[in-house]
């Protein structure tokens, strides 16, 4: 428990939940934006959201939430992503954010090294930066950096392999790649928990590049080498969803257990089936709600209501409990 992070407290803040009455921009590249905001009652200020990624429901969540903070506080949220999660992709969005000059930025960046520079040159131009999801290694630039409780849900993800194959047998990793803050941080935990059980053994950690397909030929191999297996973790969404499917393919349901991450529609499935047994869900909404929140507190002059750092707990989904709307409550959506 050594590295164990702990949740630091939120400001008391509206549920998130309810109906959209209207997007505001929702856009696949911002290259629009109302420039610096001037100052007086009439100023209107320009939000800018880059996630990992536009079309995974977890960011898709993290719209939500956004925009109904947006809505709430008057500001313009403008969404500008790559439609798959890719370092070179996504600096070149984040160098035409830059060129639109919005008064904030929120980011989830796809390297912790690698999008120090492209988030530098915000900072240098006097916009501040949120890091929303992920995070950089380095976060003395940020205002911010938003995420949940990472190693603790791969902590959460070993008890479970753990408990449902009685404490023995061999496991393996799925990962996306390494240099992602939230990934690495979950294996971490994953890493770590495990080495309370003496009899368990993690045999291997792949990278699947958030391709659920790869996930699924990896699960199937992993099957197929080590007769011994008794789970996989997969540490996102794409990875737990493409290592249920391969479990599943393999025939190996109920004797290879499968503990994922995140919620969308597939994995909810798949989890009601039994082939996945636990997931860890985070709360993507009320990141992009209180990274909208804390733009607008740096920008109002209320910095002092900025936490640096923020962990948001997980909930645990199993087969049993999946259909409890208090866990249902927290599925990702797959439209903002
Ligand atoms: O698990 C989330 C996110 O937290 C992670 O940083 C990247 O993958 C997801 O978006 C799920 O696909």
């Amino acid at each position: 428990m050594t590295h164990r992070r702990w949740f630091n407290g939120l400001r008391s803040r509206a549920a998130i939940g309810v109906a959209v009455f209207g997007l505001v921009a929702g856009m696949t590249l911002a290259t629009a934006g109302t420039g610096a905001a001037t100052a007086g009652a009439a100023t209107k200020y320009t939000i800018t959201l880059i996630p990992g990624l536009t079309t995974d429901p977890f960011y898709i969540t993290m719209h939500y939430g956004a925009i109904q903070e947006a809505k709430k506080l008057g500001v313009n949220l403008n969404w500008a992503g790559a439609t798959t999660w890719s370092l070179e992709l996504q600096v070149p969005v984040v160098k035409s954010v830059l060129a639109s000059k919005p008064n904030a930025l929120l980011i989830a960046p796809t390297d912790d090294v690698a999008l120090f520079n492209p988030i530098d040159q915000f900072v240098k131009a006097g916009i501040p930066v949120i890091a929303v999801d992920t995070t950089l290694k380095n976060t003395s630039i940020l205002a911010s950096a938003i995420s949940s409780d990472n190693y603790q849900g791969g902590e959460a993800a070993a008890d479970a392999i753990a408990k449902l194959s009685h404490d023995k047998g061999q496991v393996a990793i799925i990962n996306v790649e390494k240099g992602v803050s939230t990934t690495d941080l979950r294996q971490s935990g994953f890493l770590w928990e495990m080495k309370k059980y003496t009899n368990m053994k993690v045999v291997a950690a792949d990278y699947d590049q958030d391709s659920p397909t790869t996930a699924e030929t990896l699960a199937r191999g992993l099957i197929l080498s080590h007769p011994g297996l008794v789970g996989i973790f997969g540490t996102n969404l794409y990875s737990a969803e493409g290592a249920a499917k391969g479990v599943d393919a393999a025939g190996a349901k109920g004797k290879v257990f499968v503990a994922g991450y995140d919620a969308e529609p597939a994995e909810v499935t798949l989890l009601k089936q039994g082939v996945i047994n636990i997931l860890v869900i985070q709360n993507p909404a009320e990141e992009g709600s209180l990274a909208v929140q804390y733009a607008y507190d740096f920008l109002t002059g209320h910095k002092s209501m900025i936490k640096h750092s923020v962990y948001l707990p997980n909930v645990v989904a199993t087969t049993a409990n999946a259909g409890n709307p208090m866990v249902s409550a927290y599925y990702y959506k797959t439209s903002a």
